[in-house]
């Protein structure tokens, strides 16, 4: 008798244990696998197009206060982009993508000069046309502080309105860029750091998994 409630509650134990990992492989894969890499740091850096350039582009790559600097006697308007790319993503085959966060930390010399002008996707080494982001008017949010900062642009789930595969974002080319602008000479504008964080859901797994009651359960 003993023996035999013994063996039934084994039987009922394994009988959950497969109930519940069938749940498991039933939940909707965003609950199980979301997930995120980053911030990675940019490898390659480079202006972007003609006019007053970024000197010691490669000062971006980590955030060490260590510069990517424009020239002080820079004419007003906007900044040649300062491009980013080489983020090392190893996003695995099959994912979804969910969102695409930029980062930026930057000061400048004097204040009220530069302001954050906008910021665009690069896929495949070539800047998109509409993931485009702006800074804002500077007399609102502020201009580039004295002392540096970190801005960030888009989010977990924000595709900068395209859509972006696993390739797009594990490739070489794959990156951004910075612009500041500027109503007056006389400031330094300095970028120190340029970052990226990917939020991505995992492929569904659909294969059961295997399960052996009688060498999981003790009866
Ligand atoms: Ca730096």
């Amino acid at each position: 008798m003993k023996r035999l409630f013994k063996k039934e509650t084994g039987i009922k134990l394994a009988l959950m244990f497969i109930i519940a990992s069938m749940v498991l492989v039933m939940m909707p894969a965003g609950m199980l696998y979301a997930d995120a890499i980053g911030p990675n740091s940019g490898t390659s850096f480079a202006n972007i197009g003609f006019g007053v350039t970024w000197s010691n582009t490669q000062n971006a790559a980590a955030s060490d206060n260590l510069y990517a600097t424009t020239p002080l006697s820079k004419p007003t308007g906007v900044t040649v982009p300062l491009s980013a790319t080489g983020f090392n993503f190893n996003i695995p085959s099959g994912s979804t993508i969910n969102g695409i966060e930029v980062m930026v930390e930057r000061s400048q010399t004097t204040a009220g000069r530069y302001y954050d002008d906008h910021l665009r996707l690069i896929r495949n080494g070539v800047p998109s046309t509409s993931a485009i982001k702006y800074g804002g008017n500077p007399n609102v949010v502020g201009f580039i502080p004295l002392t540096d900062a970190t801005i960030t642009f888009g989010g977990p789930t924000d595709l900068w309105s395209e859509s972006w595969t696993v390739d797009d974002i594990n490739n070489a080319g794959f990156g951004f860029y910075f612009t500041a602008r500027t109503s007056y000479t006389g400031s330094i504008c300095k970028v120190d750091f340029m970052s990226m964080t990917v939020y991505y859901t995992l492929p569904s797994d659909t294969t059961p998994p295997v399960i052996d009651p009688v060498a999981d359960i003790t009866l």
